[in-house]
């Protein structure tokens, strides 16, 4: 890691300079900088990525990921693959798990900002973060299936939850492409917006999430997928346990005598 000097907002190099790490306020951007290979994840990236994911300073309350050039991510740098043996495949995939278990389960809500291509590994990538922001140009594949391979980074496990067995089975099998407008409400994405205006949208959303008290965004990484996966005797246990824990914290306390003093704003649908 390094310190990057002479920029306005002053950001963290890793991986050689092939992600950055700048905050912004309670906002943490996290920036895929490989444009010359479409952000194709090197080991050197994943390792950085789990590296900032687990060092994330305490001032920081969300984050968001992108990718500079003209594509999110073509995930996986299949140059650093064509010799690996069994052992050696099986430590590559664990790490990839470990770095985007940071991600997914790490201290902040990550907000990921999609353009071009979202493949491969950059699904997978994607599909570790809590909210995906797609612009106009984005679209998705699998092209392991074409490559020879098999998903690694956690895509078989994730990439299911959000969008059915069907449609990766078919992805994987045929080769078949999402286009962003197609694929949000199939579950690829949550927003789609104007071509260029992934990183803005995703930016006010990470703004608004680090206002959120901590206990309720630790609640919602940590707690909901596992309640969503436990069966319903264990999910509502760890549901009154979660929403006792935030109920009690000075900060839930404020909030709901703001509302009751009317000093906090009602639910407006806009
Ligand atoms: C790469 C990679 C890469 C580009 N590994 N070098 N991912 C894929 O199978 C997707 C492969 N990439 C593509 O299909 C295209 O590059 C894109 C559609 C993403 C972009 O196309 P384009 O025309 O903008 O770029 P390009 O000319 O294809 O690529 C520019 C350079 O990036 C070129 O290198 P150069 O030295 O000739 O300039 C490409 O070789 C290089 N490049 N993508 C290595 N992926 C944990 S398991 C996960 C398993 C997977 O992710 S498998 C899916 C891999």
């Amino acid at each position: 890691m390094q310190t990057h000097a002479g920029t306005a907002a002053q950001s963290i190099s890793y991986a050689e300079g092939e992600v950055l790490c700048e905050m912004r306020g309670a906002v943490a951007i996290v920036t895929l900088n490989r444009p010359s290979k479409r952000n194709a994840l090197n080991t050197r990236i994943v390792l950085a990525l789990e590296e900032v994911f687990s060092d994330l300073p305490g001032t920081v309350k969300a984050a968001v990921i992108h990718g500079v050039g003209d594509h999110f991510s073509a995930g996986l740098d299949l140059s650093e693959v064509t010799e690996q043996d069994v052992a050696e495949g099986i430590q590559h995939s664990r790490m990839w798990h470990r770095a985007f278990e940071r991600v997914q389960f790490g201290k902040v809500p990550v907000v990921a900002a999609l353009h071009g291509a979202v493949v491969g590994g950059g699904l997978e990538l994607a599909a570790s973060t809590h909210i995906r922001v797609a612009d106009a140009s984005t679209f998705y594949a699998l092209p392991e299936g074409q490559r020879g391979i098999f998903v690694g980074g956690g895509g078989s496990v994730r990439i299911p939850r959000l969008v059915g067995v069907a449609r990766m089975m078919d992805m994987m099998l045929t080769g078949r492409t999402y286009g962003a407008a197609e694929a949000m409400p199939l579950g690829f994405s949550q927003y789609v917006v104007d071509a260029g205006k992934a990183f803005d949208k995703a930016l006010e959303l990470a703004t608004k999430i680090a206002g959120n008290a901590p206990m309720t965004n630790f609640g919602l990484i940590h707690a909901l997928p596992r309640i969503a996966e436990s069966d319903m005797s264990a999910g509502f246990a760890m549901e009154a346990l979660i929403s006792s824990v935030s109920q009690a914290d000075p900060e839930a306390k404020r909030r709901l005598h703001d509302f009751l003093g009317k000093r906090a704003g009602k639910v407006v649908h806009q």
